[in-house]
């Protein structure tokens, strides 16, 4: 079974970008693909959707990273809408604009996120699962994902996680995880992915 993994380019002043850093780190996987989206609106869809004509994946797994969370966190549910609160790295800045014109007003992910964060727990990482990815690109590439699957991917499972900053990145006020380790709740969740077809049915807030 392949799956995707993608992470991003550096946006926002960054340098680096721990969501591609972690997924770069899991490339030498037999059964992971893996690409780098670029952090822009439109062309970050057009990269995801020829990745997944490339690799032909089962599981497609996209990662990006926000600032200020302190842990890996799965999200649950896609929005349809673009709302930027700064410009994209192509110089967008769409507000109030749909992902996907007259799609649905949101998608929920199809990967066992509560199984995956109880796995990442138990492995001594902090770990919770996340209502929302958020308005800009992240949160697009999901539900561009999703709506994919929805509309032609019957077979394949997808859906986001979010990372912390890493320590490199020098937000010192900001809590961080080291790349390995986020490497490592990653894997677990792939792992989760291929040995779990239906997710646990208990409250997000009791995972442990
Ligand atoms: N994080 C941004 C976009 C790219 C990334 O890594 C976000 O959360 O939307």
């Amino acid at each position: 079974m392949v799956t995707l993994l993608t992470g991003f380019e550096p946006f926002g002043g960054s340098l680096t970008n721990p969501s591609w850093d972690a997924v770069r780190e899991l490339a030498t996987r037999r059964e992971i693909a893996t690409a780098l989206l670029p952090c822009a609106f439109d062309s970050s869809l057009a990269t995801l959707q020829a990745a997944i004509a490339e690799h032909e994946p089962e599981v497609v797994i996209c990662v990006g990273q926000a600032g200020g969370r302190a842990g890996v966190t799965p999200e649950r549910i896609a929005v349809n809408i673009r709302d930027a609160r700064i410009p994209d790295n192509a110089g967008d800045q769409p507000i109030d604009v749909p992902v996907v014109e007259s799609g649905p007003a949101a998608y929920f992910t199809t990967l066992p996120i509560k199984a995956g964060v109880q796995r990442i727990l138990r492995a001594g990482i902090a770990a919770e699962v996340s209502h929302t990815a958020g308005t800009y690109v992240c949160n697009n590439v999901f539900y561009g994902l999703m709506h994919l699957i929805a509309t032609e991917l019957p077979n394949v499972r997808g859906g986001f996680v979010h990372v912390p900053f890493s320590p490199e990145q020098g937000y010192d006020d900001k809590p961080s995880m080291p790349v390995a380790t986020i490497a490592t709740a990653l894997g677990l969740l792939v792992d989760t992915c291929h040995d779990t077809k239906q997710d646990l049915v208990i409250s997000t807030g009791t995972l442990h």
